[in-house]
């Protein structure tokens, strides 16, 4: 049954139908489904059909729009859930996230987000397409020990690296942790730009993030 729903959800998803998916995803959760069962194995999955089809011609930029409101409505639906579920950790500190300049994938980077504040962080979220001074102006507005920086596409990569470097600049960088990630990321990226970590996915983020914080 549950892997029926699933299965149904990732459908739902990669044919971009956003009421199918948010009743089925409501369902999903009503039917004792955890949250992150949901994103992990119903949601998530659909998008990587969809990057695939893409890359095959098979799919075009509206079908990827599509796909994605109908994630993103499903995912209203679920992170009240996942909130609930997560036990925040006292004083885990203050975060600055975005999704990196000439880059609008958005949703990778909101679940992040969600989930470092459902485990206690202040996150202050950006949004999407952030220039560099942004997310240093963030953070000596809030004070954050933590910066995130989601890219999706290579070609934005390097903006994660202007970032660390701009941090230095602003004679930050002793102070902040930065974490990066997103599809094309990978821990010898992390490495060669200076960053302190690279987490593959919204669950490990959460536990880089404690760690770095000197929480985990
Ligand atoms: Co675009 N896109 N897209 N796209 N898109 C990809 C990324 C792509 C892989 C598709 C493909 O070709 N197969 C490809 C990138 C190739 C590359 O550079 N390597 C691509 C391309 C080429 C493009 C355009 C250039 C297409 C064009 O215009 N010709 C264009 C670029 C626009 C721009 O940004 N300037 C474009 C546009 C779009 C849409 C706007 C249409 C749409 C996004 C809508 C939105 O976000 N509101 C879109 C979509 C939906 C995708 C795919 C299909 C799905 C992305 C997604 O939401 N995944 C994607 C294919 C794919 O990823 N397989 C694709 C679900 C999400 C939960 O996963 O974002 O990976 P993800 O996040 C994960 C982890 O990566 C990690 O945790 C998350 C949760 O587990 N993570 C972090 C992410 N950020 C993190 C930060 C961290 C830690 C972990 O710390 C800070």
């Amino acid at each position: 049954m549950s892997t029926e729903l699933l299965l149904q959800i990732r459908e739902c998803v990669v044919k971009g139908d956003q009421a199918a998916a948010l009743l089925l995803v409501q369902q999903a959760l009503e039917s004792g489904l955890e949250p992150m069962q949901i994103i992990d194995e119903g949601l998530t999955p659909a998008m990587h059909v969809v990057g695939d089809k893409f890359s095959c011609g098979e799919y075009f930029i509206p079908h990827l729009v599509m796909a994605a409101r109908a994630m993103q409505s499903a995912m209203k639906v679920v992170e009240p859930e996942l909130k609930k579920r997560h036990q925040a950790v006292e004083g885990a500190g203050t975060a600055v996230i975005g999704t990196v300049h000439g880059d609008i994938h958005e949703i990778g980077k909101s679940l992040v987000g969600v989930m470092l504040s459902a485990n206690g962080f202040q996150v202050h979220d950006l949004g999407v397409n952030v220039p560099v001074e942004a997310f240093i102006a963030k953070v000596q507005e809030t004070g954050a020990g933590l910066v995130g920086l989601s890219s999706l596409l290579t070609t934005t990569m390097v903006v994660q690296r202007k970032v660390v470097q701009a941090l230095e600049g602003a004679g930050l960088r002793d102070r902040v942790k930065v974490m990066v990630g997103g599809a094309p990321v990978k821990q010898g990226w992390a490495d060669e730009i200076g960053a302190d970590g690279y987490a593959e996915d919204a669950t490990s983020a959460v536990e880089l993030a404690k760690r770095l914080a000197g929480k985990g």
